[in-house]
């Protein structure tokens, strides 16, 4: 019985790479935040989305894996992701179970459902793993410039597919459960149809406010300002978002924004406090969270958004663990792949000496927050080749000139 278990296991294993062949050849297909709404609304149809989902899961993963195998070798075959790899292997097999499945017989339905749930959590510290590769990496290839770049282009390519992928799996399991959300009756799914910015925005504030004061034992206030072009000013402001994406993303600006804030007024009785202005126009949704925490320098800005840079080995037992604002790992470049996701973006305006300004822009229209895809082609593989050639540009020399060597003689 094992043995023909062990048979089993190894010809689903064997058909992998041709299963991963043939879904990668399809594009992923973006979603509107009105078809995730449909998918959830009064004809919200079970069988739809399963077999809309046996078919789009597979092509999400199948794309991916593709890119993850073009990573440079010695990344590649760091144990870390190894172990990845082989989670991304067994949920697609999990999947491709469905392939010949009735979707008219609720029993297959029921078990997707807890498919679904085991892949979900199946996955759930793929970024830690993988940043435990970065280190692993680094140990071996410290500052390597060219890798940086290729890591930051596949990382940022992984973990938004990765959003999405678990934007589906959310979607499906918690719209047909069959149980209401207590909490949010009127959301659907992790959707909120009248997300009010205001409301998030003070949550977010109070969390990182309270690890603030844990921490520092004080805190900046809030000053929260909304702002509507329109002549209508409907107050509340709310666009149809995931709420838990957005605060996501403020829980981060408010945790770095008070860091600075706190250890360039160290000194001082008073704080400034933290601004945030929310305004909605025809197009966007803009926030901004300003502070006068001293600002970063120009040159810094990019190296926020780096995994490689941003990637610190774990503190070891017995040494003294960074302060939980350290805003530590990957949350700005996390946070701005939330914003980028349904079309949105997360920009740092930073003032050395002042003090910085982050902008998450979102769009203002359900009709434009459509999912923003990795897709596996040409293109991709072309990023991957980038290889150590010279740059295009001078390289500054830090040396003074010597400019009496061009001298005419009189
Ligand atoms: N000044 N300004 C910011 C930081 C400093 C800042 C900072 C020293 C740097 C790194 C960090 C947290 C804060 C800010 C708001 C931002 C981002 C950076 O959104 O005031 O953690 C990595």
């Amino acid at each position: 019985m094992k043995f023909v278990r062990f048979i089993m296991k190894n010809a689903a294993l064997a058909s992998v790479p041709k299963h991963i062949e043939h879904f990668s050849k399809f594009s992923p297909s973006p979603l509107s935040m009105k078809q995730f709404l449909d998918f959830g609304s009064i004809n919200a149809c079970e069988k739809t989305s399963f077999v809309f989902l046996r078919q789009e899961l597979p092509v999400r993963l199948s794309n991916i894996m593709k890119e993850i195998n073009l990573l440079p070798n010695r990344l590649l075959t760091t144990p870390s992701v190894q172990i990845v790899q082989s989670w991304y292997i067994q949920s697609l097999m999990e999947i491709l179970e469905f392939l010949d499945k009735n979707p008219d017989d609720f029993k297959v339905l029921g078990e997707f459902v807890d498919t679904l749930v085991t892949i979900r959590n199946r996955h759930n510290d793929v970024v830690p793993t993988m940043a435990q590769g970065i280190i692993e990496y680094k140990e071996t290839f410290p500052q390597d410039l060219v890798t940086n770049q290729n890591i930051q282009y596949f990382l940022d390519r992984f973990y938004m597919s990765r959003i999405s992928i678990r934007m589906l799996i959310n979607q499906h399991t918690l719209i047909f459960d069959g149980t209401l959300n207590p909490v949010h009756p009127n959301t659907i799914g992790s959707i909120d149809p009248h997300c009010e910015i205001g409301d998030v925005v003070q949550d977010a504030f109070h969390s990182a406010k309270m690890l603030c004061d844990q921490y520092y034992l004080r805190s900046p206030d809030l000053i929260l300002q909304e702002m509507c072009s329109k002549k209508k000013k409907n107050l509340p402001m709310s666009i149809v978002y995931v709420p838990s994406h957005l605060y996501h993303m403020l829980f981060e600006l408010f945790k770095n924004a008070m860091r600075a804030t706190i250890e360039t007024h160290d000194n001082s009785n008073t704080l400034p406090p933290i601004q945030v202005m929310v305004s909605l126009g025809d197009e966007d949704m803009s926030i901004k969270v300003s502070d006068k925490g001293g600002g970063v320098p120009f040159r810094r800005i990019e190296n926020l958004f780096s995994y490689m840079f941003s990637t610190a080995p774990a503190p070891q037992i017995g040494e003294r663990t960074r302060p939980p604002l350290a805003g530590f790992g990957y949350g700005l470049p996390i946070s701005r792949l939330y914003a980028q996701y349904f079309q949105g973006d997360l920009q740092l305006y930073s003032m050395e000496g002042h003090g910085t300004d982050a902008v998450i822009y979102l769009k203002a229209l359900s009709t434009d927050s459509i999912e923003r895809l990795p897709v596996y082609n040409k293109t991709a593989l072309k990023n991957y080749k980038v290889s150590q050639e010279a740059d295009d540009w001078c390289i500054p020399s830090k040396e003074p000139l010597d400019l009496s060597i061009y001298k005419v003689p009189k």
